[in-house]
């Protein structure tokens, strides 16, 4: 993209994302890029799984389900073409631009895979306090839905407009330092309203928003990817997970 491109999103999409802190597109890929990168993260789920071991297992297998599922898998973006095509796409990284602006990269990108009938929910968290960037207005999820996310199935859930607050201290258990959550006298006084997405479509979220997923209550999967894009003037200070540094994924050039 560059200043002379047409706009993709709206005057009105972009005054919802700005008062609300995240937007829900149409359908942005078709259902072969959908099925390959199920298929890819079925495929990629398998040799993880048969490969683990124990330092890993805490971390990426899923605890609240009786068969051993993996419930993500990291930097799809970095580790698979399919994926980076698919984060490289124009349209969604028109969109992308015109939310934070021209030349981005991918900082982040993960598989959540929230396997049938009890997969866990993902504590009420501000994508910011994970990644830390100095501009908190530079870092934008786009989370495609590879399977249509429902209230049943564990779709997104956002507390509008808190991406205008502060980025907050994170609290974890002691079983899941990796779980980095909001504390919850915080978040209790925030409501949160669903977000279902098609598969296909994309919900992209501001990085200070609060959003939690539910768990799966359902028969079917619920599986998407998640794109973290840092606008190229913003740096991740002091994460407080650890980000390999050298899987950052350009994707376009600020012009
Ligand atoms: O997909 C999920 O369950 C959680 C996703 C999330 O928190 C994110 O993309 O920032």
């Amino acid at each position: 993209m560059t200043d002379n491109t047409p706009n993709l999103l709206s005057d009105q999409q972009m005054a919802d994302y700005r008062q609300k802190g995240h937007l829900t597109t149409n359908r942005i890929f078709d259902s072969q890029t959908i099925d390959t990168a199920i298929r890819e993260s079925e495929d990629w789920q398998q040799a993880f799984l048969a490969d683990i071991d124990q330092a890993e297992e805490t971390y990426f297998l899923e605890q609240e389900v009786a068969e051993p599922t993996l419930r993500k898998l990291d930097q799809p973006v970095y580790e698979r073409a399919h994926f980076r095509r698919m984060a490289s796409h124009p349209v969604l990284v028109g969109c992308v631009e015109q939310l934070i602006g021209i030349g981005v990269s991918v900082y982040f990108s993960q598989i959540f895979c929230k396997a049938p009938n009890g997969s866990a929910a993902k504590p009420v968290h501000q994508d910011n306090f994970y990644f830390d960037p100095d501009n908190k207005d530079g870092l934008i999820t786009a989370w495609v839905a590879l399977d249509d996310a429902t209230v049943d199935n564990g779709c997104l859930f956002f507390a509008e407009g808190t991406h205008l607050g502060p980025v907050y201290p994170h609290v974890a258990t002691a079983d899941q330092p990796f779980n980095l959550q909001m504390p919850p006298d915080i978040a209790q006084q925030y409501p949160m309203s669903p977000a279902p997405v098609d598969s296909g479509s994309v919900s992209f979220h501001h990085g200070s928003i609060f959003h939690q997923s539910s768990a799966n209550q359902s028969p079917n999967w619920r599986r998407a990817v998640a794109f973290h894009y840092l606008h190229h003037q913003a740096r991740c200070v002091a994460p407080n997970l650890t980000y390999d540094p050298s899987k950052i994924v350009k994707i376009t050039d600020p012009s």
